[in-house]
């Protein structure tokens, strides 16, 4: 008499919006497997495989238990041939073969680390592949002209590298909130992205302001990037002008994914005792920074170690009236961010950006003053911050 293992199978809707996805994640090794080679599908200019990639891992990531064999993923959504694939070679295997070629290969290693710099797309990084440039030195030496970002990016490329902790993000927030404090009093400033969604590190620190009065954050941003600048906080800062408010070009049209808040991109200079302020600072003194090589050589020359870091900020500015929709739609995930544009486009006919949701059906614009109401809107349940880490 043959018995059948009896598996249980998961099941799970198709949409990374209708899934609660936390930071707790069972399935890390298939999912960084996935990971990679969705990020080396996105450097080799193959973004509809990198989504496909990407929806696969974000499956995962929502289980509730670690995956243990490839008959638990019987009805699982997102989960093409080659995603399979590569979850049947991790099982069997413990790792996924193609994943750890694509780790090897010099053309992932030099995209990685040439994109790596702030202010390099993919563009850019395989014009100088194919002439050769694959790393920073080669880069330096062969004189390219860059742009100022560029040239930023390569200054401080060992700290913007490095991931930022919740401690030095808390320290940035205080910075950033005393400027606002300082050039508009009543304007409020919050954390978004990443950190908004309770992660740990993160590649940068993300802000929106707004003032509860509408109109009245008009020219925040100017005014907070120079008292910025003008205590010495900023290394680099490209404003782009917000271009919402400014296009008169007749009836108002849907809105599009490209957003066009007022906003920041920038790398602030965090002094030590600025990032002591935070969490650091109740592990007490008697606990000795490790000495980096870094370190070590500059104490050599006399120099003493750096007393601060580079950190990449970005700041948005939006009226009160979108507020709700630009804090769905700066905090992430990008794929959940993806995932509810083409729940609200494919199953609701609306139009979500950052700015507004539109409904195609009532040829209208549905109002929100916070996020539960957009969900709402969308008929979905609400997913807070925390469970957006699809
Ligand atoms: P990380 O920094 O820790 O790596 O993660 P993150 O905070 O989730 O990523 P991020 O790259 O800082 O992006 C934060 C959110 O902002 C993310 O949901 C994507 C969104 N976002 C951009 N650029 C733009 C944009 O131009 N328009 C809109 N609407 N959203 C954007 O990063
Ligand atoms: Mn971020
Ligand atoms: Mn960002």
């Amino acid at each position: 008499q043959m018995n059948e293992v009896e598996v249980e199978a998961f099941s799970t809707p198709s949409y990374a919006c209708q899934r609660r996805t936390t930071l707790d994640n069972h399935n890390a090794v298939l999912t960084d497997a996935l990971s990679l080679l969705a990020e080396n599908a996105e450097l080799s200019d193959e973004d509809g495989r990198g989504v496909a990639f990407r929806r696969a891992a974000a499956v995962l990531k929502s289980l509730p238990e670690p995956v243990t064999g490839l008959t638990q993923l019987r009805g699982l959504p997102c989960l093409g041939g080659h995603s399979l694939r590569v979850i049947k070679d991790v099982l069997e295997n413990g790792a996924s073969s193609e994943a750890e070629a694509t780790k090897q290969s010099e053309r992932f290693k030099a995209l990685k680390v040439l994109t790596g710099i702030f202010g390099v797309g993919v563009k850019t990084a395989e014009r100088w592949i194919r002439d050769g440039i694959v790393g920073l030195q080669q880069l330096q030496l062969s004189e390219r002209p860059l742009n100022r970002a560029q040239r930023a990016g390569l200054r401080h490329y060992e700290d913007l590298n490095r991931p930022v902790t919740r401690a030095e993000a808390a320290a940035v927030a205080a910075v950033v909130e005393e400027a606002v404090a300082a050039v508009l009093p009543g304007a409020r400033t919050t954390l978004i992205g990443g950190f908004r969604r309770g992660k740990l590190t993160g590649h940068d620190v993300d802000f929106l302001m707004t003032h509860p009065e509408e109109g009245r954050e008009a020219g925040l941003m100017p005014k907070v990037v120079s008292w910025l600048d003008s205590q010495g906080f900023l290394l680099y800062q490209k404003t782009t002008r917000n271009s919402y408010l400014e296009a008169k070009d007749g009836p108002a049209r849907p809105p599009s994914n490209m957003d066009r808040f007022e906003r920041c991109y920038s790398i602030f200079k965090l002094p030590e005792e600025a990032r002591r302020g935070g969490e650091e600072a109740r592990r007490g003194a008697e606990e000795a920074e490790p000495c980096s090589g870094a370190a070590a050589a500059s104490q050599v020359k006399g120099e003493g170690p750096k007393p601060w870091r580079a950190v990449r900020v970005d700041l948005v500015v939006s009226p009160i009236s979108q507020f709700a929709f630009a804090l769905l739609g700066w905090t992430g995930s990008k794929l959940f961010e993806r995932e509810l544009r083409r729940w609200a486009g494919h199953e609701k006919a609306m139009s979500l950006s950052s700015h507004a949701l539109y409904d195609n059906k009532q040829s209208r614009y549905l109002r929100a003053s916070s996020e539960e109401e957009i969900f709402a809107h969308l008929g979905l349940e609400y997913v807070p911050p925390s469970e957006r880490n699809a």
